[in-house]
């Protein structure tokens, strides 16, 4: 059967050993579904058609592995990813998981913790360089509190500073082709995580030795539970060319990290941002991978694990498909079309003090301006219409 939305490689489509692999435990319950195997995990994902799987490296090395376990276990996966055609372009550390790292990796206020985080990420470095990862993925779970009397928080950030700072130079000093990308949440699973939202990461970075060698992996999941537009802070980390990664998947505001097939609420926000990121209305296609930071409901088994992920990348397709057309639509774009004012368009763009008198000579009727209508409420419904099919 010829379908449309069958994925090929130039979709860039990525899951997680993570995200797939997920058994289903949370806080008040147990995995209701079999730890899966990494090359089997892989395999799997080169039969549905994704390009790429992504790993915490005790994703695949388990936390206590000889150096020679790990080098089997690498060797085996290697193996598999490439007899399935699956590419790893993104790796990340678990900063999380062990007891070690119950008050924060990089932000511990002890030493030897955060020796301890330096060391595991460069070993995950070379991990993922050994893999073919070109991009490493910073998310600071633990890096929070609860008790906010425990560390100033400026010093918290500037012991990310040196942790990132050391990390950079360490890549460059092993030639790496890497870049970094930090990923921000507000909360979960400390009370409050330090760089809540990606505009904060955006800040930050600016504030690092190696800047241009460090981007943002936004979460639709994060900025939703923080009350914010994901496609807006999406399309500032793209406008400053820091948009390095993306965690694809879905929330409902307000709630805990659900991280739901991506779609799954929201579609209108996903259409937007899938818009967005293929560039239907302007600018170019972000061509980084569209990685699935999700995983199946914890009523699924294993079919429904596959479900979910065929799921996941169909409803990406679909929404491509749908903002194709609504920005080939004729009434869309007349709607939308930018308006020209030669006289005025220059005036505004860079100040001069020709400038300042020219502006100060325009005629504007700001009561004729503010009673035009803008129509929104027509190009919206053509938004809806789209999405539901009926146009
Ligand atoms: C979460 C995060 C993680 C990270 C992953 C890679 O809230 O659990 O989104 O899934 O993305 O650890 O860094
Ligand atoms: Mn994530
Ligand atoms: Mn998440």
């Amino acid at each position: 059967m010829n379908d449309a939305y069958a994925p090929t490689p130039e979709d860039r489509f990525t899951f997680g050993l993570w995200t797939v692999g997920n058994p289903g435990a949370d806080p008040f319950g147990p995995a209701v579904r079999p730890k899966q195997d990494p090359c089997e995990i892989v395999r799997k994902l080169g039969e549905i058609g994704a390009w790429g799987v992504n790993l915490h490296d005790n994703d695949l090395v388990p936390f206590d592995a000889t150096p020679t376990e790990r080098d089997r276990i690498v060797s085996e996966f290697k193996k598999a990813c490439e007899e399935s055609g699956i590419q790893v372009p993104m790796a990340t550390t678990n900063l999380f998981s062990h007891p070690i790292f119950k008050d924060g990796a990089f932000t511990s206020n002890n030493p030897q913790v955060r020796a301890f985080a330096i060391r595991k990420t460069m070993d995950a470095i070379d991990l993922g360089v050994e893999l073919g990862a070109k991009n490493y993925v910073f998310w600071g779970g633990r890096e929070g509190t609860e008790v906010e009397a425990c560390r100033d928080p400026r010093t918290a950030i500037q012991r990310i500073r040196e942790g990132m700072n050391f990390l950079c130079e360490y890549v460059i000093d092993q030639k790496y082709d890497l870049k970094f990308a930090l990923e921000a949440k507000p909360n979960e699973p400390r009370g409050d995580i330090y760089f809540p939202t990606t505009g904060h990461m955006l800040h930050f970075i600016e504030t690092l030795q190696h800047s241009e060698m460090v981007g943002v992996n936004p979460e639709v999941a994060h900025e939703t539970m923080a009350g914010l537009s994901f496609v807006h802070g999406v399309g500032q980390a793209m406008e400053a060319g820091k948009l390095f990664h993306i965690d694809l998947n879905s929330q409902k505001i307000g709630r805990y990290d659900q991280d739901f097939r991506f779609g799954a609420e929201d579609p209108k926000q996903a259409f937007h941002l899938v818009r967005l990121l293929e560039g239907t209305a302007d600018g170019d296609r972000w061509e980084g991978s569209r990685h699935f930071d999700a995983h199946a409901y914890r009523t699924e088994d294993l079919d429904g694990v596959w479900e979910f992920a065929r799921g996941c990348m169909r409803t990406y397709k679909i929404l491509k498909e749908k903002a194709i057309a609504f920005d080939s639509d004729p009434e869309v774009q007349q709607l939308i079309a930018e308006i020209h004012d030669p006289e005025i368009d220059p005036l505004i763009k860079k100040y001069s003090r020709d400038h300042v008198k020219k502006l100060r000579a325009l005629h504007l009727d700001a009561d004729l301006l503010g009673s035009i209508g803008l129509g929104w409420e027509r190009l919206d419904q053509l938004v809806i219409e789209h999405l539901l099919g009926s146009r």
